[in-house]
């Protein structure tokens, strides 16, 4: 066994402070613990391909070169989904295209889905499994999607998912997987505790669905000089963040979208009370007030 148990760094918003989020202040995540640090860890390329290769770390670092600065957020507990959680993050991470990884092996006719396995593996909620597991629309991440080897310019480390995970600009953290060992293509989701039991909500027909898209959510940050600061992102930019103090709206200045960034706002907020950022997205999407994972965040001031 060479896990060590469940692994989590949890951050809390106060220390979001920058927008690039420094990696000491960026939560980690690892359901099983942490693998045996492995810098040569190659990733099996196979299932619907012309040939199955194997990829080592260094073949990856040859390819071109990708950066995106994305917003990083776990979906919360998925043993308590509806929990209000803020971990989240803005970092800054690059690698090879998704796409230029698998057409080293060659994309196979009717590969619609990407399964991507880490080196991780035990018990997690009562269930023993032999790796973690997420599946992606392969359509969806083909050209989004990095096989990524640094972080905000430094090679993984082991405890951020190295030598190389996958990462997903706009979907929920799970489903960047970390300790890449095996990129499938196949015509059919796969069944198991991290694709279809744990990380899945209802859907718009009330059919359990994985959480892929980022859901809108801002959090508030610090209060200096009066001005209130605070992040707003979602799976497409965020259009307006409202701020109320003590229920008076205030004006606010929202940052334009860049990517796949977060967006900063700020606030004057006077004399204080409790401050409520409220964001809304491009799609019309409005943070609910309560009762949801990405309710709205109060501080007192
Ligand atoms: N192999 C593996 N990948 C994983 C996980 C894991 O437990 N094992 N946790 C996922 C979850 S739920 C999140 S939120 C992110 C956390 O990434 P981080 O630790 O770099 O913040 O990794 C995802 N990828
Ligand atoms: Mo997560």
């Amino acid at each position: 066994m060479d896990t060590v148990g469940t692994v989590r760094r949890l951050v809390p918003p106060e220390r979001l402070t920058s927008r690039v989020t420094a990696l000491e202040d960026a939560f980690v995540i690892g359901h099983f613990g942490l693998p045996a640090p492995r810098p040569d860890r190659p990733v099996v390329v196979t299932g619907l391909v012309d040939r199955a290769v194997t990829v080592t770390p260094d073949d990856v670092r040859a390819l071109p070169t990708h950066r995106v600065e994305s917003v990083h957020e776990c979906f919360g507990n998925p043993l308590a989904p509806g929990e209000w959680v803020r971990r989240a993050a803005n970092l800054v991470w690059t690698g090879a295209r998704l796409r230029d990884v698998l057409d080293l092996a060659g994309i196979g006719d009717g590969a619609s889905s990407l399964w991507a396995r880490g080196a991780d593996h035990g018990e997690f909620g009562g269930a023993s499994s032999p790796d973690y597991l997420k599946d992606l629309p392969l359509d969806a991440v083909l050209d989004r999607a990095l096989v990524a080897h640094t972080c905000n310019g430094v090679r993984l480390p082991t405890e951020r998912g190295g030598p190389l995970r996958l990462v997903v600009p706009g979907f929920f953290g799970t489903n960047s997987v970390k300790w890449l060992t095996e990129l499938t293509l196949a015509d059919h989701r796969p069944e198991h505790l991290f694709t279809t039991r744990l990380y899945v909500r209802p859907g718009p027909d009330g059919r359990s669905v994985p959480v892929r898209e980022l859901d809108v959510t801002s959090v508030l940050t610090r209060v200096a000089d009066g001005v209130v600061h605070g992040w707003a992102w979602s799976s497409v930019p965020v259009t307006r963040v409202a701020v109320t103090v003590d229920g008076a709206p205030v004006a606010v200045e929202l940052d334009r979208a860049r990517g796949r960034a977060w967006q900063g706002f700020r606030a004057r907020v006077g004399a204080g009370g409790t401050v409520v950022a409220r964001a809304t997205d491009a799609l019309g999407r409005t943070q609910p007030t309560s009762g949801a994972r990405n309710a709205v965040h109060r501080l007192r001031v």
